[in-house]
């Protein structure tokens, strides 16, 4: 019998009050089940909303220096358990172990970070316009902040919101995809164990449509923070303006690399490669489209598809496996719908193009590294994201044109250029339209410190990770303190 798992409410594990459960599977091998995850629904969010308010009144009163030595520990716990972290989320998710110790990585980075952003937490002080009066704005925290996080990165991604969300004194309630329920639980259990007290982070399993918008359409819901599609993004934009909650969106992409004729053409094989078929083509930033220049193309893509046919589909816990499953069956078939699209479309197929079962790989969702040659960038798969490992070519004839081709989409996530041309860097550095630019670096391997996220439909201003993520999750507190003993009119008496 697989093992059942609950939901974490209260600091207590409890079922999901329908009782009901759902089977989370290995998406390399259907037949191995994770375990059996609760069927939650608006009921086990009222619970984890009350519990969250009511805690909310203590938390915010810790100082921020404790809540961070707590971040601490969270973080010296996922360094000792990272290698099963690892294991645990290539089983339930099929990206390759290097990855998955990457994501657990990316966890521990953002928890030490968080650490020592407790004995920050800026304001300013400034002068008043005044004699004898003092001016200064602080952060305060918000109160219960609702953090819905994507499948692709089952750790990285849930830690870039609860962390900060935490240490800024806010309280949680924590929704996972319900693809990667598993390490959301390991997640919590760990949390736990450093020392975060119950009902601070409150964690409901389920379906984003029952799941997700209780807690979005949920008045007493402060915040929510989303990673996802688009499509989902504008429904929960649209959701929670009817309680203006605070909204931070994470969205799609279509991120193009753009490969001069002067480049480091190895240099910028090995970045394409890992840009479009590192997790299979499922990241935010995943290169998905590729803009090479007429000088280079022939070369270049006889390069690429010789590399490309040699990668390695399978079961991404052996160690010479290259590239894992797609997520579950409804990602596949989109993958093999949008292959449909860009053949009738008059793209060239050049390799790949079908699912991939022989052998091993008959009981996972593989689909073999695709690409298309001679793409224009007008095609739907040169504009529409597709989310796996399909990569569409388009030929430029020069910089400016290329900078075009890149910005012609509705998206706005990540974009790289390969060259030598320092001018040319800086130059694209000033006219991408994109909320991460990388130079002679592929599209994906945003590091945990800085700013994450895009302009345009990618998402709607505001930030994951670094310092700008602290704006999200607290408000400015403007304070002034007059100590003249008389009254002082701002604007009148002193004019
Ligand atoms: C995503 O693309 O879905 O920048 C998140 C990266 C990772 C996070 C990606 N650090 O590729």
């Amino acid at each position: 019998m697989p093992q059942k798992f609950q939901n974490f409410i209260n600091g207590q594990w409890v079922d999901a009050k329908s009782g009901k459960t759902s089977a989370n599977r290995n998406p390399a091998n259907w037949d191995d089940i994770v375990g059996l995850f609760p069927k939650s629904g608006k009921e086990d969010i009222d619970e984890a909303v009350k519990a969250a308010r009511a805690t909310y009144e203590k938390w915010r009163l810790m100082p921020a220096p404790a809540r961070g030595d707590i971040l601490r520990k969270i973080g010296d716990l996922l360094v000792k358990n990272k290698e099963d972290i690892a294991h645990e989320m290539t089983r339930e998710m099929g990206k390759v172990l290097d990855e998955t110790r990457g994501d657990v990585q990316e966890g521990i980075d953002t928890a030490y970070y968080a650490a020592t952003e407790g004995r920050r937490l800026f304001g300013h002080t400034v002068p008043s316009e005044l004699p004898n009066k003092f001016a200064m704005a602080i952060r305060v925290p918000i109160g219960v902040a609702g953090i819905i996080t994507p499948w692709n990165f089952p750790m990285a991604i849930p830690t870039w919101g609860i962390f900060p969300a935490i240490l800024s004194g806010n309280t949680v309630v924590f929704k996972p995809a319900s693809d990667t329920p598993k390490t959301a639980t390991t997640l919590v259990q760990i949390m736990m164990e450093a020392g975060i007290p119950e009902g601070v982070v409150n964690l409901v399993h389920g379906a984003g449509g029952e799941v997700g918008n209780a807690i979005v359409t949920h008045p007493d819901v402060d915040m929510i923070l989303f990673t996802g599609s688009s499509e989902i993004g504008k429904q929960i934009s649209r959701d929670a303006s009817a309680t203006l909650k605070r909204v931070s969106l994470e969205l799609g992409g279509k991120n193009a690399q753009i490969v001069m004729d002067d480049a480091d053409l190895e240099l910028a094989l090995d970045g394409v490669l890992w840009g479009a078929f590192g997790t299979t083509g499922q990241r935010c930033t995943a290169t998905s489209r590729l803009i090479l220049h007429e000088n280079v193309y022939e070369k270049f893509m006889e390069m690429l598809v010789e590399r490309t046919k040699r990668l390695k589909l399978g079961d991404g816990l052996h160690p010479t496996i290259d590239v894992g499953p797609c997520i579950n069956e409804a990602q596949r078939r989109i993958v093999q719908s949008y292959v449909e699209i860009g053949k009738n479309e008059g793209a060239q197929l050049v390799c790949g193009g079908a699912i991939a079962n022989q052998g091993d790989l008959a009981k996972g969702w593989f689909y073999e590294p695709t690409i298309f040659g001679n793409v224009k960038p007008t095609m739907r798969i040169a504009q529409e994201e597709i989310f796996g490992p399909v990569l569409s070519v388009i030929r430029t004839t020069s910089f400016e044109e290329a900078i075009g081709i890149l910005n012609g989409t509705i998206y706005g996530l990540s974009s790289s250029l390969y060259t030598r041309d320092v001018n040319r860097a800086f130059a694209a550095i000033r006219d991408i339209q994109a909320g991460i630019t990388y130079i002679n670096v592929p599209t994906i391997g945003a590091e945990a410190h800085l700013p994450f996220g895009g302009v345009k439909q990618t998402g709607n201003g505001h930030r994951e990770g670094g310092w700008a993520v602290y704006d999200f999750f607290t408000e400015w507190k403007s304070v002034y303190i007059d100590y003249s003993g008389r009254l002082q009119r701002a604007q009148i008496d002193n004019y």
